[in-house]
């Protein structure tokens, strides 16, 4: 397998996350999206939006974070269900994964991302507006994790991946996490799971 990514990515981290706690073998090619890397001819030919994570198993392509954090549960998540631990098998479970793969493309991604994005790598974005937005996505994380130790069921799925990277780097977009203790032990959780593997140059 071969993954196109770029270290400083919450979006690409997300499926190194995963791979890594599979324990999948995998090759990284470093794809640039800071200096445009993304948007050469070469690029694009292999992924159809122009951005990382693209995910290469055989033949396959695959591109957006969200599917394939799906795609790695279902193919390789484990024995016992299609996608194992990481992607409960029954309707409910699935539909509530999804929820959270909404909000990890939603608030977090427009939200906290961009912040992060205009602040840290100089995009044009209003910060404003999108730490607001990023704010709210907290909330409603907080909401459920002050019940819960993990966003779907009891134990981590790829919902839990999914969110976890802008959040854990919500400093970076200037957004606190200091009123929101249900969250931050989340953080701790996600990072005390076997195989997780920080992002450099935190
Ligand atoms: N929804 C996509 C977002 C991917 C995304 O925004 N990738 C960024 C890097 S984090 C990128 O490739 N940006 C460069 C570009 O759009 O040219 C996903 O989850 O994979």
């Amino acid at each position: 397998m071969r993954l196109y990514d770029f270290e400083r990515s919450g979006n690409c981290w997300k499926v190194r996350l995963l791979l890594d706690m599979l324990g999948l073998d995998y090759e990284r090619v470093p794809v640039d999206s800071s200096r445009g890397e993304t948007q050469t001819e070469a690029f694009k030919a292999i992924s159809l939006r122009g951005q990382i994570p693209l995910l290469a198993d055989g033949d396959a392509r695959i591109w957006d974070s969200q599917a394939i954090l799906f795609y790695l549960a279902r193919r390789y998540g484990g024995p016992g269900s299609a996608g194992g631990p990481w992607l409960p098998a029954d309707p409910l479970g699935e539909a509530q994964v999804l929820q959270w793969l909404a909000l990890s493309e939603n608030e977090l991604l427009y939200g906290l991302a961009r912040a992060r994005s205009a602040l840290q790598f100089g995009r044009p974005f209003d910060v404003a507006a999108c730490q607001a937005e990023g704010r709210a996505g907290i909330a409603l994380l907080e909401q459920r994790l002050a019940e819960h130790d993990w966003l779907v069921g009891d134990g981590a799925t790829i919902a839990d991946l999914a969110c976890y990277p802008y959040v854990a780097l919500a400093h970076e977009a200037q957004v606190a996490l200091d009123d929101r203790p249900a969250v931050r032990g989340w953080l701790a959780r996600v990072a005390a799971l076997p195989g997780y593997r920080a992002m450099q140059g935190l």
